[in-house]
């Protein structure tokens, strides 16, 4: 048995792997700037965060990814100016678990738009409105954005307030 199994069975009610959902983050970054949203419905909802959701069938989670900031944003990516940072495992105990891939882009088409999801503000990198984001969130993204690539895999309490476990993996994208 798996490390990560062994942590997930000593719960019972914590997801396993096989009811993981995918989602996808990006964050478009100007200077010393990033472009945040606040969630304004759904998961997340009154959280800053990066623009993203989670792959339609058939999709690839770049695709997704390019197509979700257009959705939210309405600003136009192209696939291969995403640049990985991120990927990481949440583990909640009464809703399946996300495996996150967060990208990084500094070049788009259009001027970040207000939508019925996200309200887009720009953030300096060093003051991060931590303490309206996801409580894992300082843990990884501050280094991402400083575009070190990070994997891990975390585990929330059941009303995903606070982060119980928390763990570095070597990256292996
Ligand atoms: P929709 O429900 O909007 O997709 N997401 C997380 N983002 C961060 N920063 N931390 C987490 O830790 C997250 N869990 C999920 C992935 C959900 C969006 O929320 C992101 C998707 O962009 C728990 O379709």
């Amino acid at each position: 048995m798996g490390r990560l199994s062994r942590m997930v069975a000593a719960n019972s009610t914590y997801c396993y792997d096989a009811c993981m959902k995918i989602g996808t983050l990006i964050y478009c970054m100007r200077g010393d700037e990033v472009l945040l949203g606040l969630k304004k419905r759904g998961f997340g909802a009154s959280k800053w965060n990066g623009y993203g959701g989670k792959p339609q069938e058939g999709e690839t989670v770049p695709e997704a990814a390019v197509r979700e900031l257009f959705e939210e944003a309405g600003i136009e990516a192209s696939l291969e100016d995403l640049r990985k940072v991120a990927k990481v495992d949440f583990y909640f105990e009464d809703r399946p678990a996300f495996e996150c891939h967060a990208f990084l882009l500094s070049d788009w088409k259009g001027e970040p738009q207000e939508s019925e999801e996200m309200l887009p503000q720009w953030f300096k990198v060093s003051e991060l409105p931590l303490s309206e984001m996801w409580v894992s969130d300082p843990l990884w993204l501050p280094r991402s954005l400083m575009g070190t690539k990070v994997e891990g895999r975390c585990r929330f309490n059941a009303d995903g307030s606070v982060v119980e476990g928390y763990e570095e993996l070597a990256v292996s994208f």
